[in-house]
């Protein structure tokens, strides 16, 4: 078990595009665990691999107000969506204190390994639909703030900048 420590945008790390997963195995089934508890250490509701270096396609969530009901989904690909969107306001581990509005579809249908190794698919809405489409988007390199104008990902940028500085 390990806390991993968490890579900060502007990083030219965090747009690294992340390789499937081949075999669940145990090395696999670590890399989850640590991943698990640096999402809880760090009060997420969920992580990508990509955030803590490793660049393979692996995501843990956990949308439970008790904080005990954490899941696991590698190589997760989301194979339906609704036509509706949604507008949610959107944080992340890798952009401190940062806020903002992101609209994504309301609803997503998402296919995935569980740790066994074994298909599954699963219907989302609410914060777990935002969340994986979230982290999906960590594992093919996008930040939430990309989703935001121009000028609003400048005006991050600076404000992390200050942030490093204080
Ligand atoms: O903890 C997190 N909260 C959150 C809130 C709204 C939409 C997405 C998220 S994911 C984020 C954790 C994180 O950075 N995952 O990549
Ligand atoms: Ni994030």
């Amino acid at each position: 078990m390990a806390i991993l420590s968490i890579i900060k945008f502007p990083d030219a790390r965090l747009h690294t595009i992340a390789k499937a997963v081949k075999v669940v195995d145990e090395r696999v089934r670590t890399i989850a665990q640590d991943m698990i508890e640096t999402m809880y250490e760090a009060n997420g509701v969920g992580l990508a691999a990509t955030q803590v270096d490793i660049h393979e396609r692996i995501v843990v969530v956990d949308v439970s107000d008790e904080r005990n009901a954490a899941q696991v989904f590698i190589n997760p690909e989301i194979i339906g969506q609704s036509i509706e969107k949604k507008e949610w306001e959107e944080g992340c581990l890798s952009v401190p204190e940062v806020y903002d509005i992101v609209t994504r579809p309301d609803r997503v249908r998402v296919r995935a390994l569980n740790l066994d190794g074994e298909v599954f698919e699963i219907d989302c809405d609410e914060l777990l639909a935002v969340c994986l489409q979230h982290e999906i988007d960590h594992l093919n390199g996008k930040v939430f703030v990309q989703h935001l104008s121009r000028l609003k990902q400048t005006r991050i940028k600076s404000k992390i900048k200050k942030q490093a500085q204080a």
